[in-house]
């Protein structure tokens, strides 16, 4: 019988999980027993089985081995049997998905802070996803938040640290830990969902692609797959070595953080297809040549177009989009004839949606964009759809793009983000576009005429569940809109996001500049919530 060692231990404050799981900077994370307290937290909310199964994984970022370490001799303690962990500590965010579901696992702990960038100085995160492979929901991350202000123990078991690279299993405390291949099974569903052979006979005719992994996890899988399984050539995955500190960049796949990306997009080099993930190989960005797909165009795009892939034949149910993402996708769900959901932002209000079976596709404007097959958005996936999308179809990004826009109008959309501003500043810009929500419809800025007004609110239509204050919405009369939000992945100060959008019917102008065409609501945006005054700042740090 092993021994549970009881640490004693206080409450630290502010271990709340924002839209992605607990994130802050690796310095808070290093206080002795500040992740400890974290995960003993869920362990007590969720109160696993005796010899239940947990999933450990992570995107690599410094810290990563060493939480990981102490997570398994915590789940030792704790009752869980066996502790499925990916080999090196690696699982990206959607393998980790596919394991927790393939495996029977009661749930899985993902140690990511995403796009965020890494190393000592930078962040490191924690989220719990439940038993169907998805992000914990809001019922269970606020218990975990409760209990984080009143813990005042943790258990562990005296083991000594494992070899995590070694693929097998090995005892702690009274748990079997195994080591898997982090890439194996879900490459086999990849192949599983997608029409592998389309690919390697249009890469056989010509078809080039670079895909930029960004020194973060998504590295070995796109390996894998790209060029081991669908025969891309060797060095179309640039930057496919996961490092501790992502290099020292942003593992963020946006025209900012993967310029030399869009660079070589936009110039007379440029190969058929263009992709990058994030951190945590969640997300994905999308450029043809010459040719920039919005995330939110995106999940219209591989909307309309996914039952060209083999395990998605005949069975589009309904598609769901967070409330900020462009209503590009509704458009597709209206002429399809399928339903389309509006839910708050983040992965985790996808779940009952996917799990009930009433949507098979889902996206969010920050670049994830994903499906039943797992729980999480999902980057890899989203480039294989495009892959065998325009394999089978044998048009380019562009001229899918063109075709798109033809039939269903144009949805023009940025989101202006403002980075590590003063929290009281952000507040305050908050409370006042709040207050001033009931006279706003009616009023108008420029040509533009406020028709509603409000501070978005979700109703779960599978369980019921509501999410109040997930946004401020200003909807015009023409039928454009400017959302308020403000950031709950940051680690410091606040953020916050001003997205904007415009319809532009099929015979419209559907081939123009997104700034010039959006000009108006940005005018509009600055008018209703005095940005510059709140923020100190005269233009946004992050325009995507
Ligand atoms: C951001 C995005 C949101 C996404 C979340 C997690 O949240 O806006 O759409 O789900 O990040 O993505 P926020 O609260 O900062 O706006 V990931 O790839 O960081 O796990
Ligand atoms: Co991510």
């Amino acid at each position: 019988m092993t021994q549970i060692v009881t640490v004693p231990t206080t409450p630290f404050e502010g271990q709340a999980p924002g839209t992605s799981g607990l994130r802050k900077k690796v310095k808070v994370f290093q206080q002795p027993g500040y992740a400890e307290n974290f995960i003993q937290s869920v362990f007590d909310v969720v109160q696993p089985e005796p010899g239940a199964v947990l999933v450990i994984g992570g995107d690599g970022r410094f810290h990563n081995r060493t939480v990981i370490q102490q997570a398994i001799r915590m789940a030792a303690a704790n009752g869980y049997g066996r502790v499925i962990v990916g080999q090196g500590g690696i699982l990206s965010t959607p393998a980790a998905s596919h394991v927790i579901r393939k495996y029977g696992a009661s749930g899985g702990l993902v140690l990511s802070a995403s796009h965020n960038p890494g190393g000592p100085d930078e962040d490191f995160g924690i989220k719990y996803n439940i038993a169907n492979g998805g992000p914990a929901p809001e019922s269970v991350t606020g218990a975990v938040h409760g209990r984080t202000g009143t813990i005042d123990r943790w258990l562990t078991v005296e083991a000594d640290d494992i070899d995590l690279d070694r693929i097998g299993e090995v005892p702690v405390g009274a748990a079997k830990v195994q080591i898997i291949d982090p890439v194996a099974d879900y490459a086999d569903l990849m192949e599983a969902l997608f029409d592998f052979a389309a690919i390697r006979k249009a890469v056989s005719s010509g078809f080039t692609m670079r895909f930029d992994a960004m020194s973060a996890v998504t590295g070995p899988y796109a390996k894998a797959i790209l060029e081991g399984r669908l025969g891309f050539p060797a060095g179309t995955v640039v930057n496919g070595e996961p490092l501790e500190d992502f290099g020292g960049h942003h593992p963020d796949p946006n025209l900012i953080h993967a310029k030399a990306l869009y660079d070589l997009m936009m110039s007379a080099e440029a190969p058929d297809l263009g992709a990058a993930s994030d951190g945590d190989g969640d997300r994905n960005l999308i450029i043809g040549r010459h040719r920039f797909i919005t995330p939110s165009d995106s999940l219209a795009m591989l909307a309309a177009n996914i039952e060209i892939a083999p395990a998605y034949r005949g069975r589009l149910s309904g598609i769901a989009r967070s409330m900020p993402t462009s209503a590009a996708a509704d458009r597709v769900a209206e002429g399809l004839g399928v339903p389309v959901f509006e839910t708050p932002t983040g992965w985790k209000f996808f779940g009952n949606l996917l799990d009930a079976g009433r949507v098979t596709i889902c996206g969010e404007e920050s670049a994830g964009t994903g499906s039943d097959h797992v729980r999480e958005k999902d980057g890899l996936w989203a480039v294989l759809l495009w892959l065998n999308i325009l394999a089978v179809r044998g048009i380019s990004v562009d001229e899918l793009a063109r075709e798109h826009w033809a039939r269903y109008g144009r949805n023009y959309y940025a989101r202006h983000d403002y980075e590590g501003i003063a929290s009281e500043g952000a507040k305050a810009l908050m409370d006042g576009i709040t207050a001033r929500l009931p006279m706003l419809p009616g009023s108008r800025f420029g040509a533009l005429t406020v028709g509603q007004a409000d501070s978005f609110s979700y109703t779960d239509p599978v369980d019921g569940s509501v999410s109040a204050n997930q946004g401020l919405r200003v909807l015009f009369e023409d039928g454009s809109r400017i959302v308020f939000r403000l950031s709950g992945t940051g680690t410091q100060g606040a953020t916050l996001r001003v997205y904007l959008e415009r319809y532009e019917p099929p015979l419209g102008d559907i081939d123009a500049d997104t700034g010039t065409m959006l000009q108006p609501q940005i005018e509009a945006a600055e008018a209703i919530a005095a940005i510059a005054q709140h923020t100190g700042r005269s233009a946004p740090d992050v325009i995507t």
